[in-house]
């Protein structure tokens, strides 16, 4: 995928503030500190579109990026932070179940999950939402970096099995070796209906 253009819309908490709903969105989600911020901008070649911080839990808000002018980005704030102030945290649900269900220009949900962590309950709540609304998603496995091969092997199908999903439905990724990068452009290509014209 040729990036032209990745900017920066505006943050919001509540639907009054989202931005016109012109062009098909990809919503990212995951717990906290799991790479969300380091996926976008692996995917959109950029170091520093999305903050990507080491201290967990800092952006409660929807941030949307609007990526070639063909589509919209939308980070989605990170869920189970325990240091998170317990108002936020309460705010979090009612926040995310709101954009999930009536964002009409949502086409799909990349969820994503730490290699080294066995899905808890807010993924798989999550997953259930997202049946729920019949949105489809895009299960991404990132920081595979971080594992030696056979060990990658084996977290990847313990986390298939607590999902109780099929293999092929999971993406290996990592930020740091780019790893996977072009199955998941692939991925949310084939959500909104747009060809990868590689020569554009
Ligand atoms: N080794 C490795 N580290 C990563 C990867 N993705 C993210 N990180 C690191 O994990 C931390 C949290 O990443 P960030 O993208 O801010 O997570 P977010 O809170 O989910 O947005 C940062 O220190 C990143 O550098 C990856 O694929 N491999
Ligand atoms: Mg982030």
């Amino acid at each position: 995928m040729i990036i032209k253009s990745a900017e920066f819309i505006t943050s919001a908490t509540k639907a009054s503030q989202y931005p016109p709903a012109l062009l098909p969105e990809i919503a990212f989600a995951g717990r906290s500190n799991v790479g969300k911020s380091s996926l976008i901008n692996t995917l959109v070649n950029r170091k520093h579109l999305v903050k990507t911080s080491r201290t967990p839990g800092r952006t409660q808000m929807i941030n949307f990026f609007n990526i070639n002018n063909a589509m919209v980005f939308v980070d989605l704030p990170g869920y189970g932070y325990a240091r998170v102030p317990q108002a936020v945290r309460k705010q979090w649900g009612p926040m995310i179940e709101t954009f999930l269900s009536k964002r009409e220009t949502l086409k799909g949900v990349v969820v994503i999950l730490d290699i080294r962590r066995t899905p808890k309950t807010e993924d798989l709540d999550l997953i259930h939402w997202l049946n729920h609304y019949n949105i489809a998603r895009i299960l991404v496995i990132t920081k595979a970096d971080k594992l030696s091969k056979n060990r990658q092997l084996n977290h990847q199908a313990a986390i298939i099995q607590a999902l109780a999903i099929h293999k092929a439905e999971v993406i290996l990724f990592s930020a740091k070796t780019r790893l996977g990068r072009d199955a998941v452009w692939n991925a949310i290509l084939s959500l909104i209906n747009i060809k990868d014209d590689k020569s554009a």
